[in-house]
This record gives structure tokens, sequence and C-alpha cells, in this order.
């Protein structure tokens, strides 16, 4: 290779001819630059007022030459690929900063950006003879938050430590976090969260739920970062320079997945995902794969895909590499069985077939209902945010054995039972998917037939857990989604679940200012006056949709 990179515009001949010569020049691989190559270096940049660098193999080899301006010098394409979460790019850059500046926050970028294995900047003297030598190299995480060590020799005439030595010990520490990471076998990630109304408060408890939301994706999470800000920055959601803070906190921690905690538009998930050579994930799309994950029943199955082809379609550009990235949900699991062959028409075939699929199999649930129907049942639906406690009340009223676990959306598919209500009167009750804030459309429309057992429920018991600091702010979720699927009409009764875990005056006062009853699903408390409630509710004389609330 003999071309010289960068802003060779202007140059003269002879001037070319020596840049073109230093391709024939060798360091040391053990040394930071050989005082002949340093000096050989600054004599042409001081003569042509630019900058100049190489960089250097391991074997000490010059790989490219490189001029720039006074100020900056950019590097040529070395390809962004990654060359293994372990190891460093092979090349050193070294380069010549005319006025002895120490090295630039560009410098340190490309060096932790481009994983090189070290950047190194000779003063240019007066007389064009090398001055200072700085230069930094890249740390493991230690706690401290630095990423790079930077240390400054006076002249590069004395001694040089050995450059191949630290940057195989480094390679090695790296090895090590990348073989802790490979025995779990579970995906890393950064979540990222920003508070867009000043209220931090609630940021940081959306933030909290996304780490729940990770935890039950199996995602292992190593770190969490809250950026407040006006408005969303409109190419990368969060602003450039915390794009790159995160793009460097995730190369030190080994991590290739960012997952953050407001839907991005494909447009910057896009960016991010160009420009970070991570994989991006968004809120929407963490939930979707915790679905994907738990969908048991066929039509549960069909809706996730759906709504994962829904989300995914505006977000497939032409053929790009990104987009790989954008359509792997954790672990690689893209919609459906078919992953990465992807185009637009396929993906719009699939959801017509999608659509069809479910419609037919809703119709059939139909006329099974209408068959319940006629035997005159009263239906009374469980409902309530995700984790509430909804299916641990099926299972203590009705002595069942539904899934109950300490994990979002345990439950995905309905579940049905006969209750026996006091006076001999029998109902029949269900257990549904569980609610979240910020639910997207596309997922509410695609549980639509999930939920629509719903619309036929007599009464709607709304379970909330009473012990949870945030659980006003869940109750309206919920009653904002009952609006969004035309339940609000429905007589609901309040349940607030686990007062366990509540001091007697706590309850007191919540069931004062609210209303309800307040139960606990696990030891049974409670209960008989639940029952009680919703018996009067569905059975009082002329009772109806005219109830409301209790
Ligand atoms: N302390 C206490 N914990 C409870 C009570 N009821 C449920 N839990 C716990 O709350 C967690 C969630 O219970 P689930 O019944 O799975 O909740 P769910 O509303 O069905 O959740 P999803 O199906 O995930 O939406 C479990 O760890 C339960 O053991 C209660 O009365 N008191
Ligand atoms: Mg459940």
């Amino acid at each position: 290779m003999t071309d010289v990179f960068g802003n060779t515009l202007g140059l003269k001949a002879n001037e070319l001819r020596l840049l073109r010569n230093t391709y024939r020049r060798k360091a040391s691989p053990h040394e930071v630059v050989s005082p002949e190559l340093a000096r050989h270096l600054t004599e042409i940049s001081k003569s042509i007022n630019r900058q100049v660098g190489v960089l250097l193999n391991r074997k000490g080899e010059v790989e490219n030459v490189i001029v720039g301006n006074a100020y900056r010098l950019d590097l040529p394409d070395i390809g962004r690929a990654r060359a293994g979460q372990s190891r460093l790019r092979g090349l050193r850059l070294v380069h010549t900063h005319l006025k002895s500046e120490p090295l630039t926050k560009d410098d340190l970028t490309d060096l932790a950006l481009l994983r090189l294995d070290l950047v190194a900047a000779i003063g240019v003297l007066d007389e064009g003879l090398p001055g200072s030598l700085e230069f930094a190299h890249l740390v493991p995480a230690n706690g401290t938050g630095h990423y790079w060590q930077v240390e400054t020799l006076p002249s590069v005439y004395g001694d040089q430590p050995d450059v191949l030595d630290t940057v195989v010990a480094l390679e090695e520490e790296f090895a090590k976090g990348a073989s802790a990471r490979s025995v779990g076998g579970r995906e890393r990630a950064i979540l990222v969260g920003v508070s867009l109304d000043g209220n931090r408060a609630r940021a940081e408890a959306s933030l909290t739920e996304l780490r729940e939301l990770a935890r039950t994706a199996g995602v292992e999470v190593l770190d969490c970062v809250l950026q407040a800000r006006r408005d969303p920055d409109p190419r990368y959601f969060v602003g450039r320079g915390k794009l790159e803070e995160l793009n460097l906190r995730s190369m030190q921690l080994m991590v290739e997945l960012l997952i953050f905690d407001r839907d991005l538009s494909p447009s910057q998930s896009r960016h991010i995902a160009e420009d970070t050579s991570l994989k991006i994930l968004d809120r929407t799309q963490l939930i979707l794969d915790i679905f994907a994950q738990r969908a048991q029943s066929a039509a549960g199955k069909l809706q996730v895909e759906l709504a994962q082809l829904k989300y995914l379609l505006p977000r497939l550009s032409q053929s790009d590499d990104s987009l790989s990235r954008l359509a792997g949900g954790i672990g690689g699991r893209g919609p459906g069985e078919t992953k990465l062959e992807i185009d637009r028409r396929r993906v719009r075939d699939r959801i017509t077939h999608l659509e069809a699929r479910i419609e037919s199999l809703s119709r059939e649930r139909g006329v099974r209902r209408s068959l319940r129907a006629r035997r005159e049942m009263p239906i009374v639906s469980i409902v309530g945010y995700t984790n509430a406690g909804k299916s641990t009340l099926l299972n203590a009223l009705t002595g069942s054995n539904v899934l109950v676990e300490n994990k979002l959306f345990a439950t995905l598919d309905p579940s049905s039972r006969r209750l026996r209500f006091p006076r001999e009167r029998e109902v029949i009750i269900t257990d549904t998917v569980g609610f979240i804030r910020d639910l997207p459309k596309d997922l509410v429309n695609a549980f639509r037939a999930t939920l629509e057992e719903l619309s036929e429920a007599s009464l709607l018991l709304h379970v909330v857990d009473a012990a949870d600091p945030d659980r006003e702010e869940k109750t309206s979720a919920v009653d904002a989604i009952l609006e969004q699927l035309d339940l609000a009409d429905k007589p609901r009764l309040m349940v607030w679940n686990k007062v366990d875990l509540l001091s007697a005056e706590e309850l007191e006062s919540l069931l004062r200012g609210s209303g309800g009853v307040g139960i606990s699903a696990s030891t049974g408390r409670g209960l008989t006056e639940l029952l009680d409630k919703a018996d009067r509710t569905l059975f009082a004389e002329g009772s109806s949709a005219a109830l409301g609330t209790l």
C-alpha cells in the first residue's frame, strides 16, 4: 500500500514523495515510536504545516500514512466491524501535534471506538524536531469511569514502555470479561432512560420497570443511564455526546445491546445502530420479545408475531447491514421462525396471513362463548397491571394452579374457571394478560383477540398491588387501557391486593380514600368480603352496567 490518505490537496510532488517513503519505514513492536520515524514525521509535518500520522500494525509496519490539517487528522475507514469483543484492532495511531498540544477528545474517541491498540501524539518543535510524546491506551472497566490511561514522556529519545506487552495484557483482561459473559450465555445490556418533562422521579420509576422487563426477558443489565432533556434528539433520541458516551461505556463493559426506555422512531433506531455498531431495542420491542418467549397458545403466538412484524415493517429499509441488529430480538430471536431473510413484501404477505388466521380463531372462540352464554353464567374478569397478583387471586378463589411468578407478564394466555359464589350461584372467572404503561397501540390491537373475553364480562375485578409505591400511576395506566378497549363503562370493583405488606393504618387510609376491597391473594385475607361484594354487584336487584366503579 503506497497511497497517502487524507488532506493531500495542494501538496508538492516532493512532499508527497517524502510522505510515500514513510511506508518503507518500520518501528519496533515494543516501543511507541522509534526516534527515527518520529523525526521523519515531525520534519514533514513542520514543512507542510499539517498533522501527519501513521497506523502501525503489531509488527511495527506502516499500514497507512495520513495527512490532516493543522489541528486534526481524520482516519481512513478501517472498517467498523469489530474484531471480536475481547480483541483490539491491532493498530496503533502515531501522529504529530504541531503545537505540542495534548491528545484531543477526537484522538481519544478514535482510540475507544475504533478499539485501537494505542494513540500517540508527538509534539513538533520549532526546528521540526520531535518534542514530547503523549500516548493513551484503553483500560478495562475498573469502577473509576475512566476509559483510557494517558501518559506523557518528555522526549521520544528516552526509555519507552513496552507497547506490545501492554496491549497483550489488556486483551487478556478483556477476554476474561468476555468469557465471564459466555459462561452465563445471557445477553448483556445498558438501559437508557430519558426524562423529558422534568419529572425525574417518574422517569426513574419507568427505568426501574424497564429493568424488571429486561430481567424477565433474560437480559443481564450492567448499567442504567438516565438523561434529562427538553426534547428528544431527532436523530439519536439522546444527544450525540450521550450516545458517544454510551458507546464507550458499552465497549468497556463488553455490552452489545442498548435498550431504550422509550419508543424510538424507525429512523432513530437506524441512526443509532449505524453509528454505534451496537444492537438496539426499545421498550416496545423488549415487551414484544417477552411476549414472544412466553406465548403458549396458538392464538397467542400468532398475535405476538403479528405485533412484531407490524413494528418491524416501517423499520425495514433497503438491505442494510444494521437491519440484522434491528430485526433480532434478545438472543437473536426475531419475529417468527424466519428471522432475517426479511423483505418488505414477504413481511406484508405474512401480516395479511396472520390477520386472517387470528380472525378465524377469534370466530371460533366467539362460537364457544355464545354456547357458554346460553348457559347464562355471568363472567367476572380479573384485570390489572402486570405482576399485581391476578393469577394468584384466580388460584386462591378457585383452588387452581395457574402459573404465578414474580416476573412481568407471567400470564399471556387467558384462563377461565368456574367459581361458586355465595348462595350457590356460579360464575365464570377469567384471568388475562397484565397491562403495562405506554402499551403500544399495535400491541393492544394484537391482543384484542385475547382481550375480547373482557367485553363479555359482567364485572371487572381491577387488581392493584397496594404495596407498590407506584400504584397510582399503574392504576391510571390500567384505566387508560380499559378506555382504549371500550371497557370503561363496565362495572368495576377495585381490589387492593398484597395488603399483607401494608400496615393497618396504611390500609385504612387507602380504603377510606378510594373504596374497594383490601385482600391478600396469597394469605387468603379479605377473599370472603371480595366475593360478597362481587356477588352483590352482580346479582343485586336491577344490577347492570350502570353501577360503575364501586
Ligand atoms: N406479598 C404478597 N405477594 C403476592 C400476593 N399476591 C401475589 N403476590 C406475588 O406477586 C407476584 C405476582 O403474582 P402473579 O399472580 O403472577 O401476578 P399477575 O398479576 O398474574 O402477573 P402477570 O401474569 O405477570 O401479569 C408473585 O410473586 C406472587 O407471589 C399477596 O397477596 N401478597
Ligand atoms: Mg398472571
